[in-house]
């Protein structure tokens, strides 16, 4: 079973992770697998190890652009706005992060860090569009594929060895198919876990495929870093640091029972984790088998504070046919809304309303946003940011709507309408009367629920 590479590359970041160097080249895939079979124990091999891939794209919304416009290419570049604008970086090229420059950060942050960098606007229709196409090339490899986010996916491969070949041999196959069809890179994470897959493609990255032989997932987790585990963020960081933890092996040399004292449900998962298990409750289900969102949310940052009550509602008004848009797509109904107010001092709130009926209709969720609103929203303070977002889905067939038959049915014709003027001529081509005050870029966020790097929605 264990795969023996042929040459070491010293290019690779750590001499145990072997890469094959006949196709290591600038700018070529870099391929390899972990295996310390030369090591001294024996590795536990499970009789029938799953095979999952982890498939993430490369600098996603970055490439996206550089699909629109070549000369962007190799250069320092910021998605998400401007040098000078409120908000944040929603991706950088890798040049760019050289200098500090990550997805999150405050693009004004990011001007200061990199000053040559470029700054471009977002086109959240043309990421879909690829999204739509990544996912096109991985159904064709597995049945069984799940979007984790816009632009990363767990395909099981278990038990297509006759169909793909082994797993190196499939995912250069599939590697190369995605670059055909998408032009775009993307890195392959082989595991015998979701967890595995996850880590190593991340390992694996800038255009890499990198597969942790069965048997091979402990040792190879032992010496990263606790916040390659997904799931562990600044704070747990900190906690584990506090104990004298910041590597894996640290963690895994732990007793379950001392991080189930310390940390709960939450510090078993961790146990399993740092094994390479699938623990945890955000890996429960099989691949494929829950690959909706869990919610949908648009949000604006405002270039200036404001307290003007109908630039406000405009923007919860633009905010709700965003969300409403995204919902019809998805064919979904959602049954909470909730409403994000983050003022200028940076205190942020949520709050949330569950409708007796769901909904995908944008006057519905406008409505209950802006009751929301209006009950929550101290007049005359400055807010920073407004975010709607729906969740608690219902199929398209359960749902029964707040508006009665006809009317309900003539608002769903005008918005088909309407969502097929926003396709053509962009996304602020058509708006309700008030939404058309609320104007703004885009910015979208799919959190689906469970899912490694993404946290589940909590109220703030
Ligand atoms: N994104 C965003 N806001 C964030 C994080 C990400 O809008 N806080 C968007 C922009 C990214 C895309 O999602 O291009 C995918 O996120 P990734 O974390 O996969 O980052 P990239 O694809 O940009 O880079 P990498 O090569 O590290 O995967
Ligand atoms: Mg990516």
């Amino acid at each position: 079973m264990p795969v023996h590479a042929r040459t070491k590359v010293p290019r690779c970041a750590r001499d145990d992770i072997v890469f094959e160097s006949n196709i290591v080249q600038r700018g070529a895939l870099r391929s390899g697998c972990y295996n310390s079979a030369s090591m001294s124990a024996a590795p536990h091999v499970p009789a029938f190890p799953r095979t999952i891939f982890h498939v993430d794209m490369d600098a996603f919304f970055v490439s996206v652009e550089e699909l629109y416009d070549p000369s962007l290419k190799g250069k320092a570049v910021v998605v998400g706005g401007q040098r000078d604008e409120r908000g944040v970086v929603s991706a950088a090229s890798y040049p760019a992060r050289k200098f500090g420059v990550h997805s999150a950060l405050p693009l004004r942050t990011a001007a200061k860090l990199c000053p040559q960098a470029i700054f471009v606007d977002g086109h959240p229709e043309r990421y879909r569009e690829c999204s739509e196409k990544v996912f096109k090339v991985l159904t064709s490899f597995s049945p069984q594929v799940e979007m984790a986010s816009i632009d990363e996916a767990y395909l099981d491969m278990t038990g297509t060895a006759r169909l793909h070949g082994p797993p190196l041999k499939a995912a250069h196959k599939l590697h190369q198919r995605m670059k055909d069809e998408t032009q775009l890179n993307c890195s392959i994470g082989i595991g015998s876990s979701r967890l595995i897959a996850k880590v190593s493609s991340a390992q694996a990255k800038p255009n890499g495929v990198l597969w942790i032989v069965p048997g091979e997932e402990s040792r190879f987790l032992a010496p990263l870093d606790v916040r390659a585990i997904p799931g562990v963020g600044k704070v747990m960081e900190s906690h584990l640091h506090q104990l004298g933890i910041s590597r894996v092996g640290d963690l895994a040399r732990l007793e379950e029972s001392e991080l189930e004292e310390r940390f709960g449900k939450w510090g078993l998962a961790l146990a399993g984790k740092a094994r390479g298990e699938d623990a945890g409750g955000w890996f429960d289900a099989e691949v494929g088998a829950d690959t909706d969102a869990k919610s949908i949310s648009h949000e604006h940052t405002y270039n200036e504070d404001t307290a003007d009550t109908s630039q406000l509602e405009s923007t919860l008004m633009r905010l709700s046919e965003m969300v409403g848009r995204r919902l019809r797509e998805a064919k979904f109904h959602a049954r909470t809304i909730q409403l994000k107010l983050r003022y200028k001092d940076f205190t942020t709130i949520t709050r949330a309303h569950t409708l007796p009926a769901p909904t995908q209709l944008d006057g519905e969720i406008f409505e209950q946003v802006r009751t929301l609103f209006r009950k929550n929203w101290k007049p005359g303070r400055q807010v920073r940011l407004l975010g709607v977002q729906a969740s608690s889905w219902e199929k398209q067939a359960e749902q029964i709507s707040l508006l009665e038959g006809g009317k309900q049915q003539r608002w769903k014709d005008a918005l088909a309408v309407a969502d097929r003027l926003r396709d053509k001529f962009g996304e602020s081509s058509v708006s309700l009367a008030a939404g058309l005050r609320g104007g703004f870029r885009e910015r979208t966020h799919e959190n689906p629920a469970g899912l490694p790097g993404k946290g589940k929605t909590k109220p703030e």
